[in-house]
């Protein structure tokens, strides 16, 4: 069985649904980047108000400040680990990869939630947090082409990538991604 996971997709493909399903069926520790972000932002502290415009305008937070919340998680991991949201970019790829290696936990596979634009958009309207405004979703389809779909071609290079139908019920998904973790 697969320990060391991540998610990879376009906002809204479900990353942190299926993510947090499946932390709840094997107690792998669940490590969402914009999870942990919004918590500081709700608690006030400095790094959340300096994280929150950008959050709310739909840009990526700097590659440091994620890189550090990362390292603090993955530190005092046991069971196993489940990436969602990170890395964003060839940069946090890098950084996440030198980490990996330095506490020798590498990464086994990546599932990647491929979904049409027009689901994902209906999807996160439907949702309503804060930054699922229309315009907000637009500014982060467009930083998901630029920056982070070339992630996929990275993974797919480190023969890590599983491809995953996002658009279909949640059980569907999971129990697909189940079958791919064995
Ligand atoms: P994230 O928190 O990562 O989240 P997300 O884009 O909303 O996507 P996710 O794919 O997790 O969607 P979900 O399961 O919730 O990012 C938010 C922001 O944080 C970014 O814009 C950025 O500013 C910042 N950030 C985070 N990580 C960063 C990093 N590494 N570097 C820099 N900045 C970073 O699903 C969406 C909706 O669809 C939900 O309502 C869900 O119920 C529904 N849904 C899910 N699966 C479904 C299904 N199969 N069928 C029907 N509905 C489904």
């Amino acid at each position: 069985m697969k320990k060391h996971l991540l998610f990879l997709g376009a906002p809204g493909a479900g990353k942190g649904t299926q993510a947090e399903l499946l932390s709840q069926t094997y107690s792998y520790l669940h490590l969402s980047t914009g999870e942990l972000l919004r918590k500081e932002i709700e608690m006030n502290t400095i790094l959340g108000m300096q994280v929150k415009d950008i959050m709310n305008k739909g840009e990526l937070v700097s590659d440091e400040l994620v890189l550090k919340i990362v390292k603090q998680n993955l530190d005092n991991n046991k069971k196993g680990w489940i990436l969602d949201g990170y890395p964003r970019n060839l940069s946090q790829a890098n950084s996440l990869n030198k980490v990996l290696t330095e506490i020798n936990q590498p990464l086994e596979v990546v599932f990647y939630l491929d979904i049409p634009e027009e689901v994902l958009i209906k999807r996160l309207l439907l949702r309503g947090r804060k930054d699922d405004t229309e315009e907000t979703i637009r500014t982060r389809v467009d930083i998901y082409k630029k920056t982070t779909e070339p992630l996929i071609q990275y993974f797919k290079d480190l023969s890590l990538l599983e491809y995953i139908d996002a658009d279909r019920d949640l059980k569907t998904i999971s129990s697909d991604i189940e079958l791919k973790m064995a």
